[in-house]
């Protein structure tokens, strides 16, 4: 039988740009919904059950404080964290399209909490997001959410709600090739398992899923969670998204990811879509994010 026949395939719209300079990348989902995405899904019920938009906000520039629009990024996502949670049931795959990913500590938290912390993530990025208000050079909080979700940050009073802290043995990163240099510092002091380009190029991506799945889950009995930023793919595929990083992943190479994460059956639990911006280019964007689709659940 193939991966979720008879399970609810749940979409999520997460119409959010807060966590970094561009317009666009909010009016994804709706555009994706007009398109009528679920067609591409052959398996399960799919249905969209609801897309939650951000509230009106002013872009902080210059930065008013560490993190840009502080406020408003940790109440959109504490009202997203609660949704998934209201939305979600055990035999559910969720589907969150974005969005930015300043969403990503969000999602995490919220499938951390339902799973009670037996959780792994495979997140796939040019960039680490591991940035903290101190190593950023920008303070888009974009760049921040994996460093929220293992605790790196001290955190602004405004997202002191009930988050789950990720162990760092239980993410890795696929696809990275443009981290930040404090970032990156960072990111090996902590000893977060992270694949460059240049790692996949040399040890093949079918034994980097392999390990990287190994590794988060070593037992098999986790949920997995795939975070999947569009501008991990190389920018030839996706010209339509905010920050393009050259020489990323090929649609094969996530075709072999996927392949790799739907042989944990029902445990592939959810997934982001994110940073996905139609108003920067559409046309081959759009071919390639329903290929994306395509590859996941077919
Ligand atoms: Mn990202």
């Amino acid at each position: 039988m193939s991966w979720r026949t008879n399970d609810n395939i749940k979409i999520l719209g997460s119409a959010v740009s807060i966590g970094q300079p561009r317009q666009g990348v909010e009016k994804t989902p709706s555009v994706l919904q007009a398109e009528k995405i679920e067609n591409l899904i052959p398996i399960g019920r799919v249905t969209w059950v609801e897309t939650i938009d951000q509230h009106a906000y002013t872009y902080e520039n210059p930065r008013a404080g560490p993190i840009r629009n502080v406020q408003d990024i940790a109440k959109y996502n504490k009202i997203l964290y609660d949704k998934i949670l209201s939305h979600l049931s055990t035999e559910d795959f969720l589907l969150t399209i974005g969005g930015d990913h300043s969403i990503g500590s969000a999602t995490v938290s919220a499938m951390l909490k339902a799973t009670d912390g037996n959780l792994g993530v495979i997140w796939i990025d040019a960039h680490g997001d591991c940035n903290t208000p101190e190593t950023s050079p920008s303070g888009n909080y974009h760049g921040m959410p994996v460093a929220h979700l293992l605790g790196l940050l001290q955190c602004p009073i405004e997202f002191q709600w009930d988050q789950p802290i990720l162990p760092v043995t239980s993410i890795a990163m696929i696809g990275i090739r443009d981290l930040d240099p404090e970032e990156k510092v960072l990111m090996d002091k902590i000893g977060i398992r992270y694949y460059t380009m240049e790692i996949i190029h040399e040890m093949g991506i079918e034994t980097v899923i392999t390990e990287a799945l190994k590794y988060i889950d070593p037992n098999g009995t986790k949920k997995i969670h795939v975070s999947f930023d569009v501008d991990g793919l190389d920018p030839e595929l996706v010209p339509g998204t905010g920050t393009i990083a050259p020489n990323g992943l090929t649609l094969h190479d996530y075709a072999v990811i996927a392949q790799k994460v739907k042989l944990t059956g029902d445990r592939f639990a959810s997934m982001d879509l994110v940073e996905i911006n139609f108003d920067i280019e559409k046309n081959v964007t759009l071919d390639s994010v329903k290929e994306i689709i395509r590859i996941t659940f077919q």
